[in-house]
């Protein structure tokens, strides 16, 4: 039949197939292999509910998320007081005595920790035998009851059996050591140990260390006997990983030798040892601020042959955000698909099979949390309830299956589905939060509201309104880059050629993955995206997977103007509402100022006080950049109402904490942020040049918005004098941008911040326009410090290069931030950022800094293709947002803008620059303007 077309037509046709194919490929994630690892895993997230997919086939793991289930309660951290010391530490700094200011901070100036269990109290009774029957200690001590264990575990007790356990554990083996043994001392190498041992030969003491050093004890002959021995070691462990952690190189063995001899020659103690748990409730470790938790984890056992598995797929549609798995097994066509529901607020899983009665699995839920259980419900629900350790969240998350034809049967806390033709899992989850204050709710509502809402629908009808809703953000911004060899490639093999291949399409999918992950992660009325979105499976994730705030969760919400995404700000908005509130104390006790301030990181629980360490816990300007989002939503939305209500009065608070703040520095008379730190690199100091920017920026914008507000005259007065008097940018003796107020740039540092840049991006302090010298500087800078760093650090290099107009520098850093992690930076197999470990900034780092390099509109005009790389010389880009309440689209051939669409949402002056063309027009509110290639009417 195909033959006898005529030709034109069938390459119409198998054009249109292709291309159909190919679109696809640009909107999904797909593989040909289950995930292995959890940055294999494919995510699902609801705003509130988040789930990673496997995709096994004998086996699927679904490890699930609820944003608000964090360690921490709502309690006070600002020391009060500490403003006291203020004075003294801005003295020691003026005077150059940076190490005994930041002794002084570390002392008086940090947050107030959760409080702490004694230590003391607790070992004294743990060495005294608390919960135990006999001495375990003793050779002749009777262990024939205890489980084993593998030893050792450098990742922790935590991966051999004993997940989150904290806490002091006893470890029993035996050797038999050699008649030539006899007489001499013994060497027990048992390198690192987790935190703290007491350990044992027959019975005798014969070493305890209380930190990670290696352990080589030696063990005096005479302690040794013919034949058998006991080793026992009691293992104290108080915080993350623990045990018997031996060498990481996992070739080295503990053991038992003679002295002068090498394990080689003698006994391996790599083996299966006897364990007892005595006592896991240590006293607990003081924390400046919450971490966020997993929930729990929904595995499903299929119950089937062990036969081939052919056509394996699985895959992430980031235009439906609905996963699916298909594969055949004898003979079956299997397919589950999963999505995250915002109407129906849960996870659904709907398995189907090309043959009926071919469905049967047992679904069960589990959780790394200690104090966890499950039970049976009645009507078909199984319900998980966890408790987080130290900290007042308990969560219930409920399981419910409905089947087509076969049985379902509750067996011992699990679904057990036979034989069925088709099924959909409902899985819902909630906590006892209500605000960061507030922790009276009741963890069942939620799961409650959600089954019943969801009682009586098809599953048709839930997936079409959940891909209505999700569209209803997704559809507002497309982006086409053209056609590509590899977009026929499974993702993770178009990934590994990326960075030498021609697929720009590949990079047209990672601006829309940044979308589909920030829509998965925020929607309005939920929690804001923290380090890692809203994917977590980690009890100790790496840095609390909080909110860090002197990039990392601004980064996180860069794409949300120019791509698109306004409402998906609510979030970060309602956050910077808690944030003023608590800011406002933390102004009050430590600067004795008005206003907020926020540094360096926060939490669930609104945390703004001093962390960590006073070299980098102590900076001042989160409540001023996090201001920078209210003003650029204005910006970009001209809403002036939002203005007025919402951002100008949290603007002004802000404002208001650095005029009580700032200090004239006695050496240039200007006014100068002190203490501070530019972050994270170089310690405590006086006037690091960031936070003169951030805070000339936001004293720029107040100034602006009290004028188109009409309000605050001498406000607005006293702030224009401030700007003048501010620190300005100053270029060194290099042709650098300083990043302090004294030249001292090291321009080997490689550092992974770029803090003096921030006024190129995000903000626009320092424009080609305004100072094209300082631009050059700040330019300078980026040169020395180089292109190599972590995941977002290089998205944010990406931002830079293209307000630096080089696209194709642009370019070569997002095909580093679109490289496999070997343990680097770059990207893991889902896409997901690698710093590493995964942290979810560069995502979306990396999907406004190729918008930015299409348009730009912070020179007060819109810059069209300002960057564009050689590398992306096509392309159809629409719905893209620009300052002054702009929409565009905008096609371009060949590198050469070939037509632009401009819709004025709320009219005005229109001022367009392409190349070295420039226009201006007035608009009409809601007209839109066709114009071609030279910026003429079409
Ligand atoms: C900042 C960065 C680190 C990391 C952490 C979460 O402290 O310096 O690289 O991203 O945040």
């Amino acid at each position: 039949m195909r033959f006898k077309l005529l030709l034109s037509t069938s390459f119409l046709i198998l054009t249109a197939h292709f291309g159909s194919y190919a679109q696809e490929n640009n909107h999904t994630l797909w593989y040909t292999k289950a995930a292995e690892k959890w940055t294999d895993a494919l995510p699902i997230g609801n705003g509130r509910l988040g789930a990673m997919i496997f995709a096994g086939t004998a086996a699927d793991h679904i490890q699930f998320n609820e944003e608000t289930v964090w360690t921490g309660k709502p309690r006070d951290y600002n020391r009060k007081g500490a403003y006291q010391y203020l004075p003294e530490i801005r003295k020691l700094l003026f005077e150059g005595k940076q190490a005994a200011a930041e002794a002084l901070a570390q002392e008086h100036f940090m947050g107030l920790q959760s409080t702490s269990g004694d230590r003391k109290v607790w070992v004294n009774e743990i060495k005294a035998g608390k919960g135990l029957k006999g001495n375990p200690a003793l050779a002749n001590f009777e262990d024939k009851l205890w489980k084993t264990i593998k030893v050792p575990a450098y990742e922790g007790w935590e991966t051999v059996g004993l997940a989150n356990l904290d806490g002091a554990v006893w470890f029993r083996t035996t050797f038999d050591a050699p008649e030539n043994w006899a007489g001499k001392d013994l060497v027990l190498d048992l390198n690192r140990i987790r935190d703290q041992d007491f350990t044992y030969i027959n019975g005798q003491l014969i070493g305890n260390t209380d930190n990670t050093e290696p352990r080589k004890y030696t063990v005096p002959a005479r302690l040794i006997k013919k034949g058998k021995n006991v080793i026992a070691i009691q293992v104290l462990n108080y915080f993350d990983k623990g045990g018997l952690a031996g060498y990481k190189d996992t070739t080295k063995k503990i053991g038992i030798y003679p002295v002068g001899e090498s394990i080689e020659r003698g006994i391996s103690l790599v083996k299966d040892w006897k364990y007892k748990i005595q006592d896991e409730n240590p006293p607990a470790v003081p924390q400046y601020q919450g971490s966020y938790q997993p929930f729990g984890d929904l595995n499903l056992y299929f119950k089937q042959t062990k036969s081939l598995v052919t056509n394996y797929k699985r895959s992430l549609d980031i235009s439906t955000a609905v996963a699916k798995t298909t594969y055949t097994l004898n003979g079956v066509n299997y397919q589950r698909e999963y999505f995250a529901s915002q109407p129906n607020q849960a996870v659904i899983i709907h398995l189907t099979a090309d043959k009926k009665a071919s469905i049967s699995f047992d679904a069960e839920l589990s959780s790394a949390h200690r104090k966890s259980s499950v039970k049976t419900l009645a009507n078909n629900v199984i319900a998980l309830s966890i408790q987080v350790k130290d900290g007042a969240i308990k969560g219930e998350s409920r399981l419910t299956a409905l089947i087509k034809n076969g049985s379902v049967k509750m067996i011992n806390g699990k679904i057990s589905i036979n034989q069925a033709d088709e099924v959909t899992l409902y899985l819902a989850a909630g906590t006892n939060f209500i605000n960061a204050q507030d922790v009276s709710g009741n963890p069942s509502t939620a799961n409650i509201k959600a089954l019943n809402g969801l009682k009586g629908k098809t599953y048709t009808e839930i997936k079409q309104k959940h891909i209505k809703e999700y569209q209803s953000y997704y559809n507002t911004f497309s982006v086409d880059f053209g056609r590509s060899d590899n977009e026929n490639l499974p993702t993770d093999e178009r990934l590994a050629k990326f960075a030498t291949a021609n697929d720009p399409a590949f990079a047209a999918l990672y601006m829309q993955y940044g979308r589909y992950l920030l829509i998965s992660s925020s929607r309005p009325g939920t929690q804001p995206a923290n380090l890692q979105g809203i994917w977590n499976d980690l009890l100790t994730p790496p840095w609390g997977s909080k909110y860090t705030t002197n990039i990392n969760l601004e980064m996180n919400y860069w794409p949300t103007e120019i791509l698109n995404l306004s409402a998906l700000n609510e979030p970060l908005f309602n956050k910077i509402k808690g944030l003023a509130k608590n800011g406002a104390e933390t102004a009050k006790a430590y600067y004795n100022a008005r206003g907020w301030v926020l540094h360096h990181n926060t939490d669930l629980w609104n945390g703004t006080a001093p962390i960590n360490a006073s070299n980098h816990g102590i900076w001042v300007s989160g409540g001023a950049w996090l201001s920078e989002h209210l003003w650029e939503h204005y910006q970009f939305s001209k809403d002036l109402k939002f203005l007025e209500s919402e951002a100008y009065p949290l603007m002004k608070q802000a404002a208001l904490f650095y005029e009580d703040f700032l200090v004239k520095d006695p050496k240039t008379g200007w006014l100068i942020s002190t203490p501070s730190n530019s972050p994270e690199n170089g310690g405590l100091v006086a006037g690091p040049t960031m936070d003169h920017q951030i805070i000339r920026s936001l004293f720029r914008n107040c100034i602006a918005a009290a004028e188109t507000l009409n309000v605050d005259a001498e406000f607005r007065k006293s702030l224009t004098e401030k700007v003048k008097q501010l620190a300005p940018n100053q270029i060194g003796k290099y042709g650098q941008l300083q990043e302090w107020l004294t030249d001292v740039d090291d321009t080997a540092s490689k550092h992974r911040h770029v803090s003096h840049l921030w006024g190129v991006y995000p903000g626009n302090d320092i424009t080609w326009d305004s100072n094209e010298k300082m631009m050059q500087a700040a330019k300078q800078s980026l040169l020395y410090r180089g292109d190599d760093a972590t995941g977002w650090s290089l998205a944010w290099k990406i931002n830079f290069w293209a307000r630096f107009k080089d696209g194709d520098h642009a370019m070569k850093l997002v095909k580093m931030l679109m490289k496999p992690a070997n343990n680097g930076a770059g990207s893991y197999v889902n896409l997901f950022d690698a710093h590493p470990p995964f942290q979810i900034d560069g995502n979306f780092g990396g999907a406004a800094g190729i918008a930015e390099m299409i348009v730009q509109s912070h020179q007060g005009y819109l810059d069209i293709l300002p960057a564009l790389p050689a590398a992306i010389p096509n392309g159809e880009i629409k719905g893209l947002q620009a300052r002054g309440g702009f929409e565009l689209d905008l096609t371009w051939n060949k590198g050469v803008l070939t037509s632009l669409t401009i819709k004025s949402k709320t009219g005005g002056p229109c001022k367009i620059r392409y190349k070295n063309n420039n226009v201006t027009f007035e608009t009409k509110v809601g007209e839109t303007y066709n114009l071609n290639g030279d910026l003429k009417a079409r």
